[in-house]
Formats: structure tokens, sequence, C-alpha cells
């Protein structure tokens, strides 16, 4: 410790010995919990969280007061629209409620309630605040995309003065039946219940009412002064104390339009998992958060936030959100989404029903009640009936668009650390890799690359040359990421926040001046990318002449934009901070990430006048809708075997909540992993969407070539795995982009119909190779428990040993250092490319293996989509799509999409790639009577020729196989090869 000698001062002493004590005291964990808000400290979600508690001792006495009044009420071309009268103590205050429930096209259904006075305006702001009036009615401009059509053909199937029910979807076999008193919402699907809204009676607007200013109680006549009467307890839901203003960590909120929150009961009826809601690092079956054994006490919170050092298995807010749920029963799917972008708290309990009261709990269903808290905005939830998860990952990616088709580097293996310290680093790491001979992509530039952490510029002495850095890794067909980051160091002699400042164009204090916080450069201002100005702005920094030293292959991340400020409560913004449109930060504090991330996404789709390139844009902060741009990764992890455990439950959370280009710092950010633990990592990384080792910039260097042997040569068989399976990360991709599907797949997503895997979260399979992927995630274990979800036949990945596989029950599979838990499930064909490269690019016309894992009828299915992973033209035809099918013994790749060669010409890439063939096929299962055969005949483009076919006979456990070799089919072409 510097300064700590025995000629110190004894004041120094003493000061040393404290911090020594701390240091020994500190536990490894460090986020301080405390910097980051409990329910019962946010006002809000108190109060609400009071009223559920409130609701439910007064028992079936409890009346809700919110009721639709019926002489209002119309239903007309898929809209029922009515108004729900809130009955309220305040002396004379009607509030009105306008609520409208929207029966959509895409079988999705969506309730949205506002209220009118804050709608007309008709309310007053207190602290002479700028704010806008209303309820925030924007997130939906940043959130939703599509499937907003109406759905004409629904219509009322009966009506009352107590309700109506609307009958919709798919053969009008959705109902909605909208109670009246209390205002309710009972979805049904097949004449069965599956999900209701305030079915428990605790939805709550806190309607708009003026400060009264309460007088102080007056003294009676002979009372003593000091002898006061004593205040009375209010029960907490009506506790007014947070309403005016509020404080936290020596912070306060002058929440000008006083309390506004917005809440409900969201029941589902008879199912016991419920997953989403990202992002929180727990299991993905969400745990119950009222307390009780192994369940949470606390609601699981949305409110994007810096959280340093995280800690696991905890419903505490991270860096993102996305409140869109899913709820799971054996063959029924179904969820729901909460379109509001303010600090949102979910509390979740379930509880056994008994179907039949005699039956004295022998048959009992679960029930989920969920409790949704948000600070303000509007009530707009859209209500999803499935009844597959395909259906619901499909109907939300229409709503909120799906992954973006990727630039193909960016599934391949990204290097990055903070901080390779200069240009020469970048260039000698480039060499190191090659010089081993292991793969990789992509290498990043942390926060020092810049001069002073300045954006857009470059430390003038370690990056003295970029673009020879650039044209180097260009070379070898790489990129390089740059990190850029929202905070723009306020200071003299720098354009761009001089530029910021005069266009207007940062966000603001409550006072309508520019808010200035701290961060990594000191004093910051923030760019406001709400204003499509400030986008059209930011769009101009990164073209290539104004941000010198990139080039065609810079990529962007895009870090603290939850938006992190060191100064500010939890470590963000002050929540009456001000916004494009006046809108305050609370509003939409949880969108505020996905809008930073849209202006670099747009800056990179216009760099350069006719370039028109995919761009790469990772991002920590997020909100539903931020798959449309790029990828996203787990923040601030530790190199600690828990946090490797972490990874996946988290990962999975993405895929399905349709935000799946997703990873987790490989090797753990804070820290230094042992070598077995990185080397662990790797093998988990390889099979994550995102695939990015990262450290800290305390971290020892651990570029994968500098780990002794065995480990070094651990790592790159991972990273070669994961580049002979590119071609089946990439077809999982473009099917997420075309249906909105998760890229890694967690059991009750493939398999919904048995229960025993639905709450199985450290496996999953790719996509639908029929890869099942489980990676080792404890220290010196060499064998996994691998869960098989049913009866088909399973072989590992690298021996093709047929596994005595059982369904709904665990298999051991042998796992030493040097190997990954992958079985191959029978049926399905996968596509691979074996000849290992440098990088994705180098490969782009290397041939083709197909592996053919025969199923138990001796039949298998799976596909192949390709383009030139870089352009747009795919979008005007220029793919390849095909599909394989193994049946009755002949084999055969078709087109599998009408589209695929409706090009009208064919571009370059097309023409390079005319040649590209399968060269083998690996058939896995081979049938014995195969014995003796050594060739099979190819039937492609009107010739036929005979290949020569290897059979290796089943022995001990493996099964047997069969090599076809030198096959020469074009990968654009039809084929068939008869095996009979
Ligand atoms: O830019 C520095 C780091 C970055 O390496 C990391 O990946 C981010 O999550 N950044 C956070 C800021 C500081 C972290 C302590």
């Amino acid at each position: 410790m510097r300064g700590c000698s025995p000629l110190s001062s004894p004041w120094t002493a003493y000061l040393c010995l404290l911090s020594v004590l701390c240091l020994l005291f500190t536990p490894a964990v460090m986020v301080k919990e405390n910097d980051f808000k409990k329910c019962h400290q946010s006002g809000f979600c108190k109060r609400n969280r009071a009223y559920a508690d409130h609701a439910v001792a007064q028992g079936a006495s409890w009346q809700p007061p919110y009721a639709i009044t019926s002489d209002k009420v119309a239903f007309k071309d898929g809209q029922f629209q009515a108004n729900i009268l809130k009955t309220t103590d305040d002396q004379g205050a009607v509030v009105n409620l306008p609520v409208t429930v929207s029966f959509l096209k895409s079988g999705a259904a969506r309730v949205t309630v506002d209220e009118e006075r804050r709608q007309m305006k008709d309310i007053q702001l207190r602290h002479e605040s700028g704010a806008r009036r209303e309820r925030y009615n924007e997130a939906e401009k940043w959130a939703v995309v599509g499937g907003l059509a109406l759905d004409k053909d629904a219509k009322v199937a009966h009506e009352s003065k107590t309700g109506m029910t609307i009958k919709y979807g798919p053969d009008l076999s959705f109902e909605a039946e909208i109670k009246y008193e209390p205002f309710a919402v009972d979805f049904k699907r097949d004449g069965t219940s599956h999900i209701k809204l305030n079915d428990r009676g605790l939805f709550n607007m806190e309607h708009w009412r003026p400060k009264t200013e309460k007088a102080e109680p007056e003294k009676k006549e002979g009372e003593e002064g000091d002898k006061q009467e004593e205040p009375k307890e209010v029960p907490a839901h009506l506790d007014e104390s947070t309403w005016w203003d509020e404080s936290f960590g020596g912070n306060t909120d002058t929440k000008p339009r006083g309390p506004e929150s917005v809440a409900l009961d969201i029941s589902f009826q008879g199912y016991e998992h419920v997953y989403g809601i990202p992002e929180h690092a727990g299991p993905l079956s969400l745990k119950e958060t009222r307390g009780g054994e192994g369940n949470y006490n606390e609601p699981y919170r949305l409110y994007n936030a810096d959280v340093f050092e995280y800690i696991l298995d905890s419903p505490m807010t991270l860096y993102g959100a996305i409140p869109f749920m899913q709820a799971q029963r054996k063959d029924s799917t179904v969820g729901v989404f909460w379109l509001n972008g303010a600090e949102t708290w979910i509390d979740i309990v379930k509880a056994k029903e008994s179907k039949n009261p005699l039956a004295l709990g022998l048959s009992t269903k679960t029930n989920t009640h969920t409790h949704w808290i948000s600070e303000s905005g509007l009530l707009d939830v859209f209500v999803f009936l499935g009844p597959t998860p395909q259906e619901i990952s499909k109907t939300y990616g229409e709503l909120t668009g799906t992954t973006a088709m990727p630039a193909e580097f960016a599934l391949g293996y990204h290097q990055c650390r903070w901080n390779y310290v200069s240009d020469d680093d970048v260039k000698e790491v480039d060499r190191k890799m090659d010089k081993f001979k292991i793969p990789y992509d992509v290498i990043w530039l942390d926060i020092e690359y810049t001069d002073e952490k300045k954006y857009f510029t470059w430390d003038p002495n370690m990056f003295k040359d970029p673009i020879s850095m650039g044209k180097q890794l260009d070379e070898h067909g790489r990129k390089l990421v740059a990190i850029i980051d929202p905070h723009i160091k306020n200071t003299g002699s720098y354009p761009v926040i001089d530029e910021l400042k005069s266009k207007g164009l940062a966000v603001k204090n409550n006072k309508g001046s520019y808010f200035d916080g701290w961060c990594w450069p000191g004093s910051s201002m923030w760019i406001d990318a709400f204003n499509p100005t400030a986008i059209k702005w930011w769009t101009s920094l990164f073209k290539y002449d104004s941000f010198k030293g990139t080039m065609e292959n810079t990529y962007i991340w895009n870090d603290m934009n939850e938006p992190s400020v060191f100064n500010g409560p939890e470590v963000t913004m002050p929540k009456d901070n001000l916004h494009h449109d006046d809108w305050e930060h609370r509003d939409l504090h949880n969108i505020n990430g996905m809008t930073f991330h849209n202006a670099t996404f747009e800056a990179l789709l216009s760099r350069k006048k006719g370039e028109l390139r995919r761009p790469f844009v990772l991002t920590r902060s997020f909100y539903a809708g931020s798959q449309r741009l790029g990828a996203m990764w787990t923040g601030d992890n530790q190199a600690s075997w828990e946090h490797l455990g972490a990874a996946v439950p988290m990962i999975l959370a993405q895929g399905i909540a349709g935000f799946p280009f997703a990873g987790a710092d490989v090797g753990g950010f804070f820290g230094n992993p042992e070598l077995e633990l990185q080397s662990r990592w790797y093998q988990a990384g390889a099979f994550y969407p995102f695939f990015r080792g990262h450290a800290h910039i305390d971290a020892r260097r651990r570029e994968p070539y500098m780990a002794a042997e065995p480990y070094r040569s651990i790592i790159t068989s991972a990273l070669r795995l994961r580049y002979s399976l590119m071609p089946s990360w990439y077809t999982a991709f473009f099917h997420a982009n075309q249906d909105g599907s998760p890229i890694i797949r967690p059991m009750y997503w493939t398999h919904p119909g048995e229960e025993s895997g639905f709450a199985v979260d450290d496996q999953f399979f790719v996509g639908s190779t029929g890869l099942l992927v489980k990676p080792v995630v404890e220290k010196e274990k060499v064998a996994a428990d691998v869960y098989i979800p049913d009866d088909q036949v399973y072989y590992d990945y690298f021996t093709y040993n047929k596994l005595n596989t059982h369904k709904g029950k665990m298999v051991t599979v042998d796992a030493p250092l040097e190997s990954i838990p992958i079985l191959m499930r029978g049926g399905h064909i996968f596509p691979r490319r074996d000849t290992p490269r440098r990088s994705t690019q180098l490969m782009k016309y290397d041939d083709y293996t197909l592996v053919v894992v025969l199923g138990k009828d001796l039949a298998a299915k799976g596909e192949l989509y390709v383009d030139d992973g870089d352009s747009f033209d795919y979008q005007k035809g220029q793919y390849i799509h095909r599909t394989f099918e193994f049946h009755q013994l002949l084999l055969t790749s078709s087109p599998a999409s009408t589209h695929e060669g409706k090009a009208l010409r064919e571009g370059d890439w097309m023409k390079r790639f005319h040649d590209v063939s399968f060269d083998k096929i690996i058939i896995v299962g081979a049938p014995s009577s195969w014995e003796g055969k050594t060739e099979v005949e190819v039937k492609s483009e009107g010739q036929t020729h005979k290949v020569p076919l290897q059979f290796t006979k089943a022995e001990g456990g493996r099964a047997a196989f069969a090599t076809v070799g030198r096959l020469g089919a074009r990968v654009g072409a039809d084929w068939e090869i008869d095996f009979a």
C-alpha cells in the first residue's frame, strides 16, 4: 500500500490499519446492494405492494374501486372502448380512465388504460417544471414496429349490463370476457381461462390530484407545549410521504406530477412456470418473490442500472429491461408484454388451487399470480394466448421486431480487454493469434484508446496510426470494434461537446439547463437520443472523414447507456431530468439505452454513401426491440465458477424475451480465472450466440495463446469447434430473424409437453440442429448429467457413442477437461465447415460437410441458410436456403423457400459461391446392412456419378457410421443420394 511505511505519521498509520482491516473484511462480492433501492425504498412500489396486502387481507369483502360505466361502451372493428371510473376519497374528484381493448390480427390482444385528466393536460405541475403533463405514450414508438393491425373479424359473443365477451384469434378460438364491475378481463382459449387481468383486484392507477398542504394539528387548550397528539399511523398504501418528493442516497426527486403509478395483477391459470423479464442474474424459471423457503423477498425489478459486480440469484435490476413474460404449463404457452418504459417491479406468487374442493388437494393446479407495478406511463399490456412457445416468440417478434440478420463475422470469436494499449499492441495480438493458429474475427478497443475519454478521438501517443492497424486486420479478414459511450466530456476545445450544446441536443435537468454529471471523462453531458435531430447529428460523427482513423472494418460498442452517471441517484440520471419533447426521464428510463443503441446503429448504416453493410453494435443496456439493432452482453461478471454457471440461464432468458444475440464475458470481467475455469469458459462461450473474451483493466493478460498447455490446445479446440459449426449458427440466426425464435433454446421451448424439463436451464439446443449442449460449470468436474427431453436416440458429438437415454431422465456423459458435453439428437441434419481457418471471412467459399444423425425411424431433416454475410442483398433474393431430408434411404437437398434463387441476376457473391459444394457427408447411426457398401450414386444437375462410401460398423458403445466423400454436389443445386 502506497505511503504505509513504518515512518508514516501516527494518523497515516491509523488510516493504513483501517484500510488493511477493510480489505480483510471486504467480501469477495462487491456490489453495493444498498446503493440500489429495495421495494420499500421506492415510494410507488411500497404503496402498491401494501395495496396488494390490504386487498388480500380484506378477502372476499375487498371492493376494487375501478368499474366500467356501461353507458360509454362501444365495440367496433376489433376494438372495445369504454371508460373506467375510479371511486376515490378525494372530495368531488371524478377520475375517468379511458380503456381500449384491441384485438389484433396476429392473435394478440392489447389492453390500454390512460387517465383523462392528464390526457387533456389538465393538471398543474409543481416546482415550475417544464415537463409534459400527459402520461408517457411513446413507448410504442420505440418498441413496436408491426403487428398492430386490428382483427376486424373479432366479434361480440355476449353482451349484458355487467360485461361483454369478444371472440377473436384463429378460428375465433380466443375469448376475452370483459367484466365491468370491478373492471377485469378473463382471456380464454378454447373455452378455458388462461390469463386473468385484475382477478385479484390489484389494478391501480394513481390519478392526478393537487397537492394540499396539511394544516398543523391545532393545540388544545391547556395542553403542554411539547405534548402533542400522536400522529395516527397511516396504512402503507395510503402513505403520502413520497407523493410529492422522494429522496434516496442523498438525492431528491422533485416529482412535479405527484404520484402517478400504474399497477395490475396478471394471473396465469394453471401455469406453474413463468420465464423472461430479463435482465436478472437468476434461474430461467422465475422464483416467487413474497418470501418463503427458497424464494425471494423482493419483487423482480426492471430499472436499467450500472450494477457494479452484480450478485447472483437475485431479483435485483441489471443493465437492461424487457418486460415480456412467457408462462408454461403442459402443452400450453401464453405470455404478456407490459409496454412501459418507467421503473417497474414484478411480484410473483404461485398458489395451489384445488379443482375439486372435495378432492382434498389431490387434484390441484397451480396458478401463478403476478403483480406488475410501474412508476408512471400508460397501462399498456399485450396478451398472447399461444398455444406454443414458437407462436408466442413469433407474435412478440412481429410486434417488437426480430434479431437483425447479423454480419457473419459477428458470430465469430471476439477478442477484447480493457484495454489493448496501443495500435502496436493490437497488431501484435493479431499476429500472435495467427502464430498459434487460433481463429478469431474481431479485436476490441475499450475506453483507453481515446484522447482523455473524448469519444471520436484517439490517444495521440498510443494510437498514432489507427488506419495501419485497421489495414493489417483487414488483410487477415478481421474487424475492429471501438467503444463509444453516451457521455460527452464537458471540456474546452472538443468540437463534439460544443456541437452537442450549440445544437441543443443534450439531456436537460429539471431546471431546463443541460444536465451535467460525472462519468469516465469527469464532468459530462449526455446526448438525448430520443431526439431525431440528435440521431441525425450523431450519424454525422461516424462518417469516415469525421471519425478519422476508422474504416470499413471498424464497428462500435455502446457501453454505459443505462445511462450510467457516477454521481447520480442509483448511478443513473435524476428522474426529473428532461428529454426531447419535455418527457421526464422517469417515463422512459428503461428505453434510454435502446435509443442510444439505435442512434449508433443508424450511424453505421450511413457512414458512406452507397456503402450498404450490416451494422454491428454491441449494447449493454436494452429494452424490448433492441434485438433489431445488434447484440448484448451480460455486463461486468466475475472470473468465478458461479458466474460461469449463471451465464447460461441469463442468455436463455434473453432468447425467450426476443433478444437472443447475447453473451457473457468469457473468462469473467473482474479477476483472474484459473486456467481450468478459463478453459471451461471458452467451451461454454463457444455456444453463446455472442462469443467474446473480455477482461478488466486490472486483470492479467489472458489472450488464448497466453495459456500454458494443455489449456491453450483445449481453448483452441473450443474456438475451432465454434468456427466449424458456423453454418449452423448462421442458419439459427436466420431463423431468429425470420420468426423471433431463440438461438439457443431451453428445454421447455423445444419440448413444451415435457413438464420434467420446465425448470432445466443449464443446457440447451442450438437452433434446430438437434445439438444438445451442457457446458461444464463446476471445478474438477469430469462428467455431466444431461437431461433428456424425449424418446429420440442421442449420440455423443465426438465419439458417436449411442447413449443409453430415457425420456425425462438424466444421462451421464464423460466430460474430461478437453471435451464439451454435446449430444446429437437423432432425426437432425446439420451443416459444418471442417477446414480450420483464421477467420470467418477466410471460410466464405469453403466447401461444406453435412452431418446426418439418423433418428429412430432412420429419418432426419435439416437445413442450411447462406448469403454474403455482409450486405443487404439477401433481401433481393441473393441467398441459398436448402432443406435436407433423409427418408427411405434417400438423402435429398431441395430449396427451403419459394423465394430462393428468385434474384433477378446473380450478384457478385452468388457468382463466386456458385461452385461451393458439399464435400463430405457423415451419417451417424447408419444401418448395419450398409456393411460392404463402398459407393453410392449422386444425382445432380442432370448428371449421375458414383462417390466412395466408407462404412464403420458399430463397436462397443459406438454407433455405426458412414462417410461419403468427394461428393462435389453444389450447395446451390438440387441433388439426391440413393443409399438403398
Ligand atoms: O469501459 C470500461 C468498462 C468495460 O470494459 C466493461 O465491459 C463495461 O461493462 N466499463 C463497463 C466501465 C467500467 C467498469 C468497471
